[in-house]
């Protein structure tokens, strides 16, 4: 629970594409950062001239709601090393308060106010999240693959591999839950890859990332602990995708812990150099 590794949450979402890089290139992602704890600290909750100081309690519109979920994080997402983009970002933040159902509006009101502030403070995202925002980010994850009507991919993450994975899968709204199974961490980075590229997505996670990222896009990102869980919410549109991981081998959670108590990187070699790594088709 509070043993996620900072870069590797939702709060961390918007640094993801620069993350994947950096572990592309074998570079520390996150290693510096344990002085930062005053990046993400409450302000006081003086009311601003921006739009959500609206109280909490939407429409209740679920499948508007369930749209919204699914464009916030696609914002999240498909943004470069950098960030989100804020005009988007707030729109569809706007749309998820404007339209929860009254069971998570609370939630969800919260969670747009902890991201909000935590941007109007410039938070490089590189210290943990606080934990009240996993325990909600958590509760809204559970609410949206309860109530919204998403099609479900549950993979499991081992050493080195990923299963349940189909072949193809149906074009879509559709919620990927991703359990690890293994003893060392695991993430689940879904891509889309463009339709003019050929290469296979171990070849692709291998090129330098000014190539990359012109010849994919990152569509989810997700990863866990042994025993954990997370959750990604897409819709997903025809065409060739890829799931891979780029966790060093030998992270488990005590090589994890004694190498930022010591300030260092696992170096190991990326795990879908090692086989996790999937590709499937969606049509
Ligand atoms: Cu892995």
């Amino acid at each position: 629970m509070s043993s996620q590794r900072p870069m590797r949450t939702r709060w961390h979402r918007a640094a993801a594409p620069a993350a994947v890089l950096a572990l592309t290139l074998g570079l520390a992602a996150c290693g510096e950062s344990d002085e930062d704890e005053d990046a993400a600290a409450p302000t006081t909750q003086a009311p601003s001239a921006s739009p959500s100081t609206e109280p909490a309690g939407g429409s209740g519109n679920l499948s508007a709601f369930c749209d919204a979920a699914i464009e916030v994080e696609a914002v999240f997402s498909s943004s470069g090393p950098e960030g989100p983009d804020q005009a988007q970002l707030e729109a569809a933040f706007e749309e998820a308060r404007t339209t929860a159902p009254a069971d998570i509006a609370s939630d969800v009101d919260r969670f747009v106010s902890l991201n909000e502030e935590a941007f109007a403070e410039g938070a490089d995202f590189s210290g943990p999240p606080p934990p009240e925002f996993e325990e909600i980010d958590t509760r809204i994850d559970e609410y949206l693959l309860a109530n919204c009507d998403f099609a479900e991919v549950e993979v499991t993450g081992t050493e080195y591999a990923y299963e349940g994975i189909p072949e193809t899968v149906d074009a879509g709204q559709t919620a990927f839950t991703f359990t690890n199974e293994g003893g060392e961490e695991h993430e689940f980075i879904l891509i889309r890859v463009n339709d003019d590229v050929t290469q296979s997505i171990e070849e692709l996670a291998a090129l330098p990332e000014e190539e990359v990222f012109q010849m994919i896009r990152v569509v989810s990102f997700t990863s866990a602990l042994p025993g954990g869980t997370d959750y990604s919410f897409v819709d997903l549109e025809p065409g060739r995708y890829g799931a891979l991981c780029f966790i060093p081998v030998g992270s488990t959670p005590e090589a994890i812990a004694a190498a930022e108590a010591a300030g260092e990187e696992i170096d190991g070699p990326p795990h879908f150099t090692q086989g996790m790594v999937a590709e499937f088709t969606v049509e």
